[in-house]
């Protein structure tokens, strides 16, 4: 039996998705955040790092996100519906499920960090906090930032997906795009036209109900 430990507003909804794309038999285990937004401890019996999303199957456990994908792909997906079969949209498939985690999220991940800094110091070190915080943002994040929405924009305008037709590489790329359009306030048009088609999916619409009714 397969079943996803998912942790509510976390990158495990990209498995949910694929879950319904693939019309797979699983049973989802719900955790909720800690009040500081950690995973709970319950996590840790699953996998020793306590991070969502975790994929059991029988005695398997699996971790990462585009590991998980992966994994649901070359075992599940029979026609070959989800992975491009041409080497050219191949290379873009692993390409873009390892930038999402290994480029992207790194930034975002940090934006998000500096930005909740401030909030947890003493009062006393509060304008200091928000000084050293500000000066990382615009001196390192925003600068890199702004280089991978350019480039980002560019290559999804010339592309509906990234690799070529539909595949999991979009959803591992969804989440980080979506975090990047909700967490930041620039309009970006190619961006947000690809979140529009991918979130018009009816297995991504499925997916979002049924995480929806889990808490
Ligand atoms: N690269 C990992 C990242 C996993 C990760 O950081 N998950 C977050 C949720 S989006 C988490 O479990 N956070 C809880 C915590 O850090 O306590 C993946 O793609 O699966």
């Amino acid at each position: 039996m397969i079943t996803l430990h998912h942790l509510d507003q976390s990158r495990s909804f990209r498995i949910l998705w694929a879950l319904e794309e693939l019309a797979l038999d699983y049973q989802v285990k719900f955790y909720k955040r800690l009040p500081t937004f950690a995973a709970p401890p319950e996590l840790k019996l699953v996998h020793p790092l306590a991070k969502a999303p975790v994929l059991t199957d029988d005695h398997q456990t699996i971790a990462e996100s585009a590991v998980i994908l992966q994994y649901l792909q070359e075992t599940y997906d029979e026609k070959q519906k989800f992975k491009p079969q041409n080497k050219k949209d191949q290379h873009q498939y692993r390409y873009w499920m390892h930038y999402a985690e290994g480029s992207l999220m790194p930034l975002l991940v940090m934006q998000l960090v500096m930005s909740n800094v401030p909030k947890h110091v003493p009062w006393l070190i509060k304008p200091v906090a928000q000084k050293i915080t500000a000066g990382v943002k615009s001196g390192f994040i925003h600068p890199r930032l702004k280089d991978h929405i350019s480039y980002l924009e560019d290559y999804l305008s010339k592309h509906d997906y990234v690799a070529g037709e539909f595949s999991f590489a979009d959803i591992q790329m969804w989440f980080p795009l979506d975090a990047l359009q909700s967490r930041t306030s620039g309009s970006y048009p190619h961006i947000s036209a690809y979140i529009k088609r991918l979130s018009e999916r009816p297995a991504f619409q499925r997916a979002k109900f049924k995480e929806q009714n889990l808490a």
